[in-house]
């Protein structure tokens, strides 16, 4: 009884603040030009609410000078810069456990550091369901590894620097392809996302639907690419470690689908995830700790580049109340059914239930290279 109540209270939440605060999905705020750093911060920042920003960067020498291969050939000739491999174009994501394929665990991608001429090339010839290259590392890369780019851009957003009333902790660069896919997670940042070639799609959870995202514990592996056979293997790190991470594939193929759907009914069967395509010269600002899916269509070059600028979110009430929901169970007869459909499979889950943070995740992990933010 006690439970039935919870979870109807947690359900209600789910609607009062897309009634009270968002709007209804999958639209969400589309501004022509910037906001002042007032608007900014009234409308957005402080009710956590994301917004997508169009004629955003239009004086950025980036948006012409990018689309030309030939330009960021020359300009990072000699620039060695971190390259991820996966055999699925799916990192940081859930994979099947390598020694105990129906169980899963966290896989993190190979990470090589290459010329980049040569790493472009490897992004260029990605094959579906073979290796997939994704050029991105989420550790401030804009201003090490990219440095030659530096003037193409600005090393901010002023009117989200003003509002926020701080300088990006980390700027990201991320140059892909349609075959790389960033799994579900949330950050403790405020990310400014700039698309400057190409398109990215986005499917956006707030902070109050946590636990529709099922986050579980899973063992951490890593994929390692071997050059002489041209295969990937999947180790699970030694020694053991486990990440929180989002069990909740938004797109399973057709022939999984059913089935995920009765393992995740409170994200297939409740409200719609809010959904933004973000175009060239476009912003999205995606507000701390909402879940976000990624995806992505290339340009004529074959490419999709962006860089997002990761402000330090203030640790504030709306996280207090965050952990606070995040600690409260929900839907334990779901939970239980997973728990059971795993364990019948496979008697050797690896993964387990997790109502804590995933806030120490690979995701995370590099940029705390950079940050002296112990909160999260
Ligand atoms: O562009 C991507 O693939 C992922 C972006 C992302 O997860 C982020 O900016 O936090």
């Amino acid at each position: 009884m006690i439970e039935e109540n919870i979870e109807s209270s947690i359900q209600n939440l789910w609607q009062e603040v897309r009634d009270l605060n968002l709007g209804t999905p999958p639209h969400i705020d589309h501004l022509p030009t910037p906001p002042t750093p007032l608007q900014f911060l009234r409308h957005y920042i402080n009710p956590n609410k994301p917004c997508l920003i169009s004629a955003a960067v239009p004086h950025w020498p980036a948006l012409s000078l990018w689309p030309s291969l030939a330009y960021l050939r020359t300009t990072l000739a000699t620039t060695a810069v971190s390259l991820h491999l996966t055999p699925t174009g799916k990192a940081d994501s859930i994979a099947p456990h390598p020694t105990s394929p129906s169980s899963l665990c966290f896989a993190s991608a190979h990470v090589e550091k290459l010329p980049f001429p040569e790493a472009l090339d490897s992004v260029m010839a990605s094959e579906e369901k073979n290796k997939v290259a994704y050029l991105q590392q989420q550790n401030d890369c804009f201003r090490s590894e990219y440095g030659a780019l530096a003037a193409d851009c600005e090393g901010h957003i002023p009117w989200a620097t003003e509002a926020l009333g701080c300088s990006p902790e980390a700027v990201n660069l991320w140059v892909g392809n349609h075959l790389s896919e960033t799994s579900f997670h949330k950050d403790h940042y405020e990310n400014l996302y700039v698309v400057i070639t190409g398109e990215k799609r986005f499917l956006l959870l707030p902070p109050t639907d946590v636990h529709r995202m099922y986050i579980r514990k899973y063992p951490a592996a890593h994929y390692l690419y071997h050059q002489d056979s041209g295969e990937f293997s999947l180790e699970i790190d030694d020694p053991i470690t486990y990440v929180p991470w989002c069990s909740v594939d938004p797109y399973p193929s057709p022939n999984e689908k059913q089935r995920e759907i009765e393992k995740f009914p409170l994200y297939f069967n409740g409200p719609k995830p809010f959904e933004v395509t973000v175009k060239a010269g476009e912003i999205l600002y995606l507000p701390s700790m909402w879940f976000h899916h990624v995806r992505q269509s290339p340009d004529d070059t074959g490419l999709t580049i962006a860089i997002n600028y990761w402000y330090d979110m203030q640790f504030d009430i709306k996280y207090a109340y965050f952990n606070f929901l995040q600690s409260i169970p929900h839907s334990l007869s779901n939970d239980r059914a997973l728990f059971e459909t795993r364990n019948v499979e496979s008697n050797l889950d690896g993964s387990s239930f997790d109502s804590g943070d995933e806030s120490d995740t690979a995701v995370t992990r590099d940029v705390r290279d950079v940050s002296d933010n112990e909160n999260d």
